[in-house]
């Protein structure tokens, strides 16, 4: 019997790198993307590289860039280390039985964990979820520059180049009628050669939903994601059952237990599977498996990863047979500088799923030398 590949490091990194814009969310502004990477070093030489990553440091959810570090650092490398590395299950099931919440730390650990084993086994992670059956995925993007006419050059740009043709506009931090004023104002610009959506990150009231989901199906957007707070499974319910719009659980879903609940009370019609939001690639897929049992539409989301926690994803939703909705893995874009050596492909309104071994991404030393927090910015040349 070959000698078991033991667990010998794992390392923590938080990596701060600029928007090419400032991102204009209901609840945030991001210049930075700040992003906490994983490296696990294992006994026969071998490496798996995670990420966690969150928007607008606690603006978004419970955690933050350096509560993730620091979940991983106390409380989940020390009963990780020494263990089978191939054990990938076994190593999930012991950091669910000591770590509760904190999702977004256990999914960077559990990434560089089926990167590891993929690389051993010289096979993509998509191949360790049964196989790809897409190489390449339509990709959205988001508007969200705070200003109309900038949103309108940028999509048309978009278009043109045939980046993307799907839009998703960030609303929610001005009053109901000027964002759906603002909303027209784009689908006017881009008519049907783009599908126009909205995320209002959970920054309406039921009051304030009902008009705005009345405005915004009247010009022609497509769906409205988490509009009301991620608790309010009422009132998404009788949004999603009230109006023609598709309405999209994002902020509600965190883990399949959230799913199987959002799911029989009927309180979306779409499901954006995050990877991190759910607890990691095993529990994204169970988020998936709900949604296609109760026959809702699923899309690929984002908590916009740099290439590394992307690339993870890529490998997940290339093994789910429909993605109604599409994705929105551009994380890398809405970065001044993506921190791969191979950066992810993006062409023909589509992203590529990386074929190398593992998660298929492959750091590039030098950025990630000059974007980490501790000690960085010196930059080779
Ligand atoms: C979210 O709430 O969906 C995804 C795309 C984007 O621009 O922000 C994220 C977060
Ligand atoms: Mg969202």
């Amino acid at each position: 019997m070959s000698p078991v590949t033991k667990i010998d490091q794992i390392e923590t990194m938080i990596l701060d790198i600029p928007t090419i814009r400032g991102h204009v969310l209901s609840m945030a502004t991001m210049r930075v993307q700040t992003a906490v990477l994983v490296r696990v070093t294992f006994s026969d030489g071998s490496e798996g590289i995670g990420e966690g990553t969150t928007i607008g440091g606690l603006s978004y959810g419970a955690e933050s860039p350096e509560s993730i570090r620091s979940a991983i650092d106390t409380y989940i490398a020390p009963v990780l280390l020494g263990r089978d590395g191939d054990d990938v299950n076994g190593a999930l099931q012991l950091v669910d039985r000591l770590v509760k919440g904190n999702r977004i730390a256990r999914t960077a650990v559990e990434i560089a964990l089926w990167d590891g084993l993929g690389k051993r086994l010289g096979v993509p992670v998509a191949q360790l979820f049964g196989g790809a059956v897409h190489d390449r995925l339509p990709v959205a993007w988001t508007l969200a520059s705070g200003n109309s006419e900038t949103d309108i050059a940028e999509a048309r740009e978009m278009i043109e180049t045939r980046r993307h043709n799907v839009f998703k506009l960030k609303i929610g931090k001005r009053t109901v009628r000027e964002d759906v004023a603002h909303v027209a104002r784009i689908k006017q610009a881009v008519g049907d050669t783009a599908s126009v959506r909205v995320d209002i990150n959970t920054a309406w009231s039921l009051q304030e939903a009902r008009w705005g989901l009345k405005g915004l199906q009247e010009v022609g957007c497509e769906l409205v994601e988490q509009p009301v707070p991620a608790r309010s499974r009422r009132a998404m319910a009788e949004l999603a059952q009230g109006y023609e719009i598709a309405v999209m659980a994002d902020e509600a879903l965190n883990g399949p237990e959230d799913a199987l609940e959002v799911a029989n009370a009927r309180a979306a019609d779409v499901f954006a599977v995050k990877v991190a939001q759910s607890g990691g690639l095993k529990r994204a897929a169970e988020v998936v498996a709900i949604g296609q049992a109760a026959g809702l539409g699923l899309y690929g989301g984002t908590m916009l990863e740099t290439g590394l926690g992307t690339a993870a994803a890529l490998q997940l939703f290339a093994t789910v047979e429909t993605l109604h909705w599409g994705t929105e893995f551009f994380g890398p874009l809405l970065l001044t500088e993506d921190i791969l050596a191979n950066p992810i492909v993006y062409r023909d309104f589509c992203v590529e799923i990386p074929t190398g071994p593992g998660i298929g991404a492959t750091l590039d030393p030098d950025k990630i030398d000059f974007f980490r927090r501790d000690g960085g910015r010196t930059r080779k040349t």
